[in-house]
């Protein structure tokens, strides 16, 4: 691939991912929207679904105001040194195929990009390492098409948000030491570190190289698009209705769980409050994990934060 690298603190060349990319929809002519700064472009991209819920349209910004993580924490950047994309979907599958999907076109990606070979935590981690590199936020909504009396059943949407720490280095992200930002690393680290550089790291301190992230766009887009559009081909199949699962479902599920880092080891769930801790036994094809406490007994894990506790 041939995409020029683009100075960190300059803005995406569009024009160069357009060029590049080989999907037949997702970020095509008007399906790629690029703002240089937005709130977040989940929240833009739900806004957008309500009036034009067509699916491949792809949400690109050069720095967000008010960047989400899950269950309302923040996601922080640096302008022009990330990548901070929304993609609008209409999934006929559940959408927990989704998270499986996006980590592994991060991971795909990356490799491609530059030879790095990044691993998941469960559930929405990408991770360099111990170091976050990438986190995925996915967030539904039914979307009404016609009227309910009209027999109009409600629309799936799925807005799949993806944020990766690209060029610059973690040090020089403004927030990444802000009181709500360490205030949630403390909780959710065993370790209780306070700042980000603790737990995070960006592509270019990995390879010692400024990274396109033209490059990693296009890459990731096309990736995300061939899963999806085949599992999407295959929600269509009588197979699946009657199962909830295909042979595309399956084989996706298998290569998500040959890269997560998580299984086999011994580690720490937070679900608010409360700490589970144990040895993360599997995933099953809901994508949840199953956690053996130390008491022997097993535990299926829908949501939380894994930590590995170090010593
Ligand atoms: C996530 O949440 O990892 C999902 C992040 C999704 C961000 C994308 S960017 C494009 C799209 N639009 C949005 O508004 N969001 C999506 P979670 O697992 O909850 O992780 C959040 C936690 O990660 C925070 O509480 C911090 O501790 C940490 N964090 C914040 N910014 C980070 C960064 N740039 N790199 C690594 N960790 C970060």
């Amino acid at each position: 691939m041939h995409v020029n690298v683009s100075s960190r603190r300059k803005g995406l060349d569009v024009t160069a991912i357009q060029r590049q990319l080989k999907t037949r929809t997702f970020g095509i002519g008007k399906n790629l929207l690029y703002l240089p700064t937005v709130d977040s472009t989940n929240s833009f991209a739900m806004k957008l679904a309500w009036e034009q819920p067509e699916e491949g349209v792809v949400i690109l910004t050069d720095s967000q105001t008010a960047g989400k993580g899950r269950l309302g924490r923040r996601w922080v950047d640096m302008y022009g040194c990330n990548v901070l994309s929304s993609t609008l979907l209409r999934p006929l599958f559940p959408p927990r195929f989704l998270i499986m999907i996006a980590s592994l076109a991060i991971v795909d990606a990356v490799a491609e990009t530059c030879e790095i070979s990044a691993t998941i935590k469960w559930p929405n981690d990408v991770l360099v390492g111990n170091r976050k590199v990438a986190g995925v936020l996915i967030e539904t909504s039914h979307i009404l098409r016609g009227t309910v009396d009209q027999g109009h059943a409600g629309q799936l949407v799925a807005i799949l948000g993806i944020g990766v720490n690209v060029n610059g280095s973690i040090q020089d992200i403004p927030d990444g030491t802000s009181p709500m930002i360490s205030q949630s690393l403390v909780r959710q680290s065993p370790g209780g570190q306070g700042s980000l550089s603790a737990i995070a790291t960006t592509l270019e301190t990995e390879c010692g190289r400024e990274v396109s992230r033209e490059a990693l766009i296009t890459h990731m887009l096309q990736h995300i698009e061939a899963d999806y559009l085949t599992l999407q081909h295959e929600a269509r199949e009588p197979f699946f209705a009657a199962n909830g699962c295909s042979p595309a479902s399956h084989a996706i599920w298998e290569r998500w769980r040959s890269q997560l880092t998580t299984l086999g080891r011994t580690i720490q769930v937070r679900q608010g409050d409360i700490v589970l801790s144990g040895v993360a036994e599997e995933v099953n094809e809901n994508g949840e994990l199953l956690l053996r406490l130390h008491s022997g007994e097993l535990v299926t894990i829908t949501w939380g934060d894994v930590g590995y506790p170090t010593g």
